[in-house]
């Protein structure tokens, strides 16, 4: 067993006899009161899965393994001192629990390279596509296309021990963490610039070499390439794509079939999709404007008229936070240092100082800040990648980091179904009021 994967099972192996030792002695220890309200609101608040690669906390943002996003700035190894970490030791450390040393985190970024290999069926099936088909779409079906070389699918079938399913998790999770940078830029070549592939190099790291085969070489560019990959990697376990993995993943689907229903979710524009819209909706602001530099009460027009047209303003707003997104902020920070005068960058600004007060004012919205997506579009647009359809497909290849580790996880825990209980919304009417009803 290569020394990262033993690592690994250390590690998770402890934690795992503790997630059975817990199920057996503690299993009626109350966790607290379910609400209608919460039902009715998207079981928001409910202590309901056990994650443990990173943790939101409403006031304070996103911790991995209980480091901050410029805890993991300061700690994570670093390829170019100037630059920013590379996501493979933010990998290391979700799976581990350690930050990595710089040999760790480059041994880990070689074993990707190993795994990198994309079988040519899965660049047939997205060749056989329409090009009008969504960039999503073509991703998530690549990604099920890759089933076929499911460890996890062939052991089960050749009968493994439980005991074992997290070995075959693990090389499945890797190998596919490996793949998707080539299968998203595959996508992204052959959708705007005419299927002219770049293959990879094999001596860049993970999201280097995904701004490579995308067409994207200078220094710049992997920088910002790097913090994308790590602040999209995971948002703990109750976002739509992470919690689609894990119920996938409780019926033992293979990691590949859990990953393209992840990404089937992270599609919506309530979720990933918004990474995409905020910029269209941008573009769309200064085009009905006609200006490049709306003043701020041209900008809050707008921003109404959305509200007013019963639209959501996209990048704002936040299941759990309840403050401005410290992923917003590396970003913000990230602009601030290397970026001089953008036009886009500077609307992502404006937007921050315009929208929260005018979505403070509406009252039924519970958090009026910016999320990840209110200024990632504008970073990637300043840097050249101007075709915004295909944003969605980077945030998925991040977040393969952080939701995959979570599966290896659940299988070394040996996690059950998940079969939450369903009731007609008359059983709830009749809790609340103690009236039978039709509905
Ligand atoms: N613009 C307009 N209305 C909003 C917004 C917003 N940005 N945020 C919340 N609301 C509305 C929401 O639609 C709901 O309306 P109604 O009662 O009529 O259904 C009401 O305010 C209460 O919603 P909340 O409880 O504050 O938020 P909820 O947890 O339901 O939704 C989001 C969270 C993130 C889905 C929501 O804030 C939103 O739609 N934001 C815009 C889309 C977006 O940026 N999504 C990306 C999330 C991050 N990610 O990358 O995944
Ligand atoms: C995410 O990164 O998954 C989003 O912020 C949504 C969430 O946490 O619910």
């Amino acid at each position: 067993m290569e020394y990262i994967k033993y690592r690994f099972y250390q590690k998770a192996n402890k934690c795992a006899k503790e997630f059975q030792r817990l199920k057996k002695e503690h299993a009626d220890v109350v966790l607290g009161e379910v609400t209608l309200g919460q039902v009715l609101t998207g079981m928001k608040g409910i202590p309901l899965l056990v994650t443990d690669t990173s943790k939101l906390d409403p006031a304070e943002g996103i911790r991995f393994k209980g480091y901050t996003i410029p805890e993991l700035q300061e700690k994570l190894p670093k390829i170019n001192p100037d630059g920013e970490p590379i996501p493979e030791g933010l990998l290391y450390l979700m799976l581990i629990g350690e930050i990595p040393s710089q040999e760790d985190a480059l041994n880990l970024s070689r074993d990707l390279a190993t795994r990198a290999h994309v079988p040519q069926h899965t660049f047939d099936v997205i060749d056989a596509m329409p090009k009008t088909s969504k960039p999503m779409t073509q991703f998530s079906a690549a990604i099920l296309s890759m089933a076929t070389e499911s460890s996890f699918q062939k052991a089960y079938r050749a009968g493994v021990n439980k005991k074992y399913y997290w070995d075959a998790t693990y090389e499945d999770a890797m190998n596919l963490i490996a793949r998707l940078p080539r299968v998203a830029a595959y996508i992204y070549r052959r959708q705007f610039h005419n299927s002219k592939h770049i293959e990879p190099n094999p001596h860049l790291d993970w999201a280097g070499n995904l701004a490579h085969m995308m067409g994207f070489d200078s220094e710049d560019i992997r920088r910002l390439f790097r913090l994308y990959m790590i602040i999209h990697a995971d948002h703990e376990g109750g976002n739509v794509s992470a919690h689609t993995a894990h119920l996938v993943g409780s019926a033992l689907s293979n990691p590949y079939y859990c990953y393209a229903a992840a990404m089937t979710g992270l599609a919506g524009p309530l979720h990933g999709l918004a990474n995409q819209d905020v910029i269209f909706w941008m573009f769309e602001m200064l085009e009905e404007l006609d200006t490049d530099t709306p003043t701020d009460e041209q900008v809050a027009e707008y921003c109404k008229k959305t509200l007013e047209d019963g639209r959501v303003i996209p990048g704002y707003g936040h299941a759990v936070l309840r403050k401005t997104d410290p992923r917003f902020t590396a970003q913000e920070e990230f602009a601030n240092k290397y970026i001089k005068d953008d036009k886009m960058v500077n609307l992502a600004n404006q937007l921050y100082r315009v929208v929260p007060p005018i979505l403070g004012s509406v009252g039924k919205i519970k958090n009026p800040w910016p999320n990840v997506d209110a200024y990632s579009g504008s970073l990637l647009y300043h840097y050249g990648i101007k075709e915004y359809s295909f944003y969605t497909v980077m945030f998925g290849v991040s977040r393969a980091l952080g939701v995959l580790a979570s599966l290896v996880n659940d299988r070394i825990y040996g996690m059950p179904i998940e079969r939450p209980t369903s009731h007609p919304l008359s059983w709830f009417k009749e809790q609340a009021e103690g009236k039978k009803s039709d509905c």
